[in-house]
């Protein structure tokens, strides 16, 4: 991105305007530019992922993408992001300003052009190319499109240029002069409101998803300031944050670990650049045994992973056998470190900026180009090789981890193997514990994994058995966070889980196997409950995913209080609903709290929370990987502070439903 070099407006829109426009005249083109950005209307799910909340953020990340292409190019430092109360936001940097002049191809100024053109921009900053940008880099214009109203105002040379577009996009008057500003100001500003019409299920911005994203942006793109501002929040804490990084993806590393012990000090750290590929990796060993691997392709998210990722785990895999060998820790004749032994409890992030990404995939988020395995093969495993040399006992540490991780995925096969029947790849026989329904239509079929054998009495007899499976689960289940894997095959209890649901685990899943679509945790309301229910969460989450990304795991929601008067009967799920039901049924009431499951009898159980009439099941998501993970590690991990706070606020990944 240095290779950075500074033409006139017109150069460098030429190129964009001849897709688009160059073949007509201006009378032509004119009408063109409002037919771009009616279709954009029209079918604005072509432009942006969705018009859900989803879309409405990827208007805020088109424009501060723009901010940072000027900012990578060396010309701003900070961008800043701020949402007014009624959800107007504003996104500035300080950078050089959007060139100011009159565009010869439209007859109109660059910056109208800019916003009025699809795809005009989309490759801007001086014939450089766009390094940031959402998967689509659609540009300004279908921002613009989709805004109910759009302000531009550029700062240069102590004036300040306004231009205004409203109704999707149609500029009320052309860009102008409208004041003066300090001599030394410079930058562009842009203010947007969504269109409600386009918009139609909110246009309200959610306060994490912003500030996530932009800490991301922060830690992703080192040394350049990213602020954020939320005029919606009371909360002060909530109202402005400043990132900037200039320790870059080594301090992303650190971040994640935060709640994690690392197994060696320093975070391992390189950074380079290769046939116009630039590429970033840091990584630390946690005392964990998953692998947290985060890759990104200009700024995006590459989920599903690809050559960057490929490049990675190759040196990875390649210098730690090569170090082990030459240093004595493997022998000649020891057969390798595989690339998982050599991944279990990393934290790695990879970064690679890509002049010609190219991606592929279910969701188009695999990094598919293949000269960037290579690339980053040679630049991390030349850090990596020197690490290892320069910092020996960090690196015997690092080698015994994977050792110990080669140990233990032998004595796992075996166990795994033990969890099927002897024929063939189908699970073992169902277990005694399993109190089976009787259909067979997954669809309708549901299991409830109910704590404690009392409680697992009364909803065995309360339940529907057409379409009501239960499990009962003995007292506390294994920690999968802190167990190897050996261990959590060999675990009754998981066990049970696995055979029960009959879609198998880990990368052997086949959810269309489950025997259940709904897969129900059913504990008591208080700590013990709410930590059985975090120790079954972290299993789904590391070994049933699917289960939890499609959507089949629910948590029940027993009744806190039953309220009596005379004949009448009430239950209370919530203090708040208590309150309401006292205030209702006036007094001489009689009130029970009850303090477990085993305190209803089957019929209580069945009205109140198995009865699909009556009750209450929350969906338990999966939303953003890292930050479920982030969660996950810190309930589970070995750290004990800042579990403390966790236990009344669990519910965070979990999103409220009724069925
Ligand atoms: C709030 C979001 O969009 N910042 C931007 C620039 C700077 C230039 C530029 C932008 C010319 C024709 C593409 C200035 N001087 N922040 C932003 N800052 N765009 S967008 O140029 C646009 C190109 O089409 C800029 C010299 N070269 C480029």
């Amino acid at each position: 991105m240095s290779e950075e070099k500074i033409l006139d407006d017109e150069a460098v829109l030429d190129d964009e305007l001849d897709l688009t426009v160059s073949s007509h005249t201006y009378d032509d083109s004119d009408i063109q530019v409002l037919d771009g950005l009616e279709a954009v209307r029209k079918r604005p799910g072509m432009y942006i992922a969705s018009t859900s909340v989803k879309g409405l953020h990827h208007l805020v990340w088109e424009i501060v993408d723009n901010g940072i292409d000027e900012a990578m190019a060396g010309f701003a430092t900070t961008i800043t992001v701020t949402v007014d109360k009624d959800n107007v936001v504003t996104v500035e940097d300080d950078g050089r300003g959007m060139p100011t002049g009159i565009n010869e191809k439209t007859g109109k100024s660059t910056i109208e052009t800019i916003f009025t053109v699809l795809h005009a921009g989309g490759k801007f900053g001086g014939g450089a190319y766009k390094v940031s940008g959402g998967l689509h880099g659609v540009g300004a214009s279908v921002v613009n499109a989709l805004s109910e109203w759009l302000e531009v105002s550029v700062f240069h040379d102590g004036q300040e240029y306004f231009i205004r577009f409203e109704d999707g996009g149609k500029p009320k008057d052309e860009l102008k002069v409208v004041g003066k500003c300090d001599k030394d100001k410079h930058g562009s500003k842009i203010r947007f409101k969504a269109d409600p019409t386009i918009f139609t299920e909110t246009t309200v911005y959610e306060h994490e998803t912003l500030r996530d994203r932009i800490r991301q942006l922060a830690f992703l793109n080192k040394g350049i300031c990213l602020e954020f501002n939320d005029e919606r929040q009371e909360d002060e804490k909530k109202q402005h944050y400043s990132y900037k990084f200039d320790g870059g993806l080594k301090e992303y590393v650190a971040f994640l670990n935060k709640n994690r012990s690392a197994v060696h000090e320093d975070i391992i750290y390189s950074e380079g650049h290769e046939n116009g590929i630039q590429v970033e990796v840091a990584c630390q060993y946690n005392d964990g045994y998953n692998p947290n691997v985060y890759t990104f392709c200009n700024n995006i998210n590459t989920v599903e992973g690809g050559t960057h990722e490929e490049g990675f785990r190759l040196a990875l895999n390649r210098i730690i056998n090569k170090y082990a060998k030459e240093n004595g820790f493997l022998k000649e004749k020891d057969e390798n470190l595989t690339s998982d032994d050599c991944k279990e409890g990393i934290t790695a992030i990879i970064s690679v900026k890509h002049p010609d990404p190219q991606y592929e995939g279910q969701t188009k988020t695999k990094l598919g180009n293949t000269e960037v395995r290579k690339v980053v093969s040679n630049i991390f495993g030349k850090q990596l090789e020197r690490f290892l040399m320069e910092n020996p006992d960090q690196a015997k540490m690092i080698v015994d981890k994977a050792s110990l991780a080669s140990q233990a995925r032998m004595a796992a096969k075996k166990a795994r193997e033990a969890t099927r029947r002897k024929n063939g790849l189908e699970i073992s026989a169902l277990p005694g514990k399993l109190k089976d329904c009787s259909s067979k239509d997954a669809s309708i079929c549901e299991i409830y994994i109910v704590e404690g054998n009392s409680a697992g009495g009364s909803a065995q007899l309360g339940r529907d058995s057409h379409f009501q499976a239960i499990l009962p689960l003995r007292g506390k289940i294994l920690n999968v966070e802190k167990a190897r894997q050996h261990r959590i095959f060999e675990n009754a209890e998981i066990r049970s889980m696995i055979t029960a649901f009959g879609c198998g685990i880990l990368d052997e899943i086949d959810t269309s196997k489950l025997r259940y679509h709904k897969i129900v945790i059913m504990t008591d309301a208080d700590v013990d409950g709410a930590h059985i229910r975090t120790l079954l969460l972290t299993f789904f989450y590391r070994y049933l995913r699917p289960l939890l990304e499609e959507g089949y795991i629910y948590i029940a929601q027993p009744p806190l209080f039953q309220v009596k008067k005379g004949n009448a009967v009430k239950y209370a799920y919530t203090d708040s609903q208590l309150e309401k039901i006292k205030a209702e049924m006036g007094d001489r009431l009689s009130i029970q709290r009850y303090k477990g499951l085993g305190e209803m009898d089957a019929e209580q159980l069945w009205e109140t929370t198995m009865n699909p009439e009556n009750r209450t099941l929350i969906r338990v998501t999966v939303g953003d990987a890292e930050q479920a993970d982030q969660n996950f590690s810190m309930l589970m991990g070995e750290e004990v502070e800042p579990r403390k706070n966790f236990i009344v606020e669990n519910a965070h990944f979990v999103e409220n439903l009724d069925v």
